[in-house]
């Protein structure tokens, strides 16, 4: 069914029967000691990042696994085996923590009717999780999910992700933020360009490989940003994954990237989108 689903999705169908039996079957025999499947998203983003000039990426698809219709997704992490998944809309809210691959929630918390989740990251045991126009962010125990505190910044929150030291904020325009994962004060911030064009409406983010990557909200592209001074360094294009191109509503778009290091694939997936796929990058031409 999904080959069927994604043959009539889009420019991926060549993709699609080779990579899902012989990615799966080679990486059986070799559970996380190969080297060649986790370098697979990584060497892409530092070809990325190395290569002068905008690199366009496309991808490998691997597989899709169930998702949840419901989830108006926002927030997407994972870390050792447990993937966080936050959503959004007022009074619809909430975290949540489930074993990956598997599904099987272990912890789920409602958030406030007056917050509307948004991005979700993990850093040190703890999980984050902003709020859109609330200026809040939640911080929960990461086993748990109970709430340890809640902390204030000014303005919107959209995206988070994390370098290992710092929490790193998308707001919807083309600014992201270090911050102290403690208080939560702004550090310092850059802005991406590509050039003298700013790139706006950056939303979910990931960290991978020195790079930050970010869904640019409404559509199928995600930034490939150097942290260091906001410049564009790529575009990783999922045109032909979403399931559902004519998005009748205008709001169920991609919306949440996580890493998986054991695989070295991307999980990527939407707000409702009835799939969450696994990914690998692949470098595809310069544009
Ligand atoms: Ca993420």
């Amino acid at each position: 069914m999904l080959a069927v689903a994604l043959v009539a999705a889009g420019p991926t169908v060549g993709d699609v029967g080779t990579a899902t039996t012989g990615a799966a079957g080679a990486e059986a025999a070799t559970p996380n000691r190969s080297s060649s499947p986790s370098a697979g998203t990584s060497a892409a983003i530092r070809t990325a990042l190395r290569v002068p000039g905008v690199q366009t990426l496309g991808y490998r698809l691997v597989r899709g696994r169930p998702h949840d219709t419901n989830a108006f997704t926002q927030g997407l992490a994972l870390r050792g085996g447990v993937l966080f998944e936050g959503t959004g809309l007022y009074g619809a809210s909430r975290i949540e923590r489930r074993t990956y691959p598997g599904g099987r929630v272990t912890a789920r918390r409602a958030l406030p009717a007056r917050d509307f989740g948004e991005g979700v990251e993990v850093l040190r045991g703890r999980v984050y999780q902003l709020t859109w126009r609330e200026g809040r962010v939640h911080v929960y125990a990461a086993r748990t999910l109970r709430r340890l505190t809640t902390l204030r910044y000014r303005g919107e929150g959209w995206g988070l992700a994390t370098d290992g030291r710092r929490l790193i904020m998308s707001d919807g325009t083309a600014v992201l933020r270090f911050r102290n994962p403690t208080t939560f004060r702004a550090l310092r911030s850059v802005t991406v360009r590509d050039g003298r064009r700013r790139i706006t409406r950056l939303n979910e983010l990931e960290y991978v490989a020195g790079a930050v990557l970010a869904n640019v909200w409404k559509s199928d592209r995600i930034a490939i940003i150097d942290p260091a001074n906001g410049r564009l360094e790529g575009w990783l294009d999922l045109s032909g994954l979403n399931p559902d191109p004519a998005r009748p509503s205008g709001q169920n778009v991609l919306n949440g990237i996580a890493f998986d290091r054991r695989t070295g694939r991307l999980l990527v997936t939407g707000k409702r989108w009835p799939r969450l796929y696994e990914i690998v990058p692949r470098t595809a031409g310069r544009r």
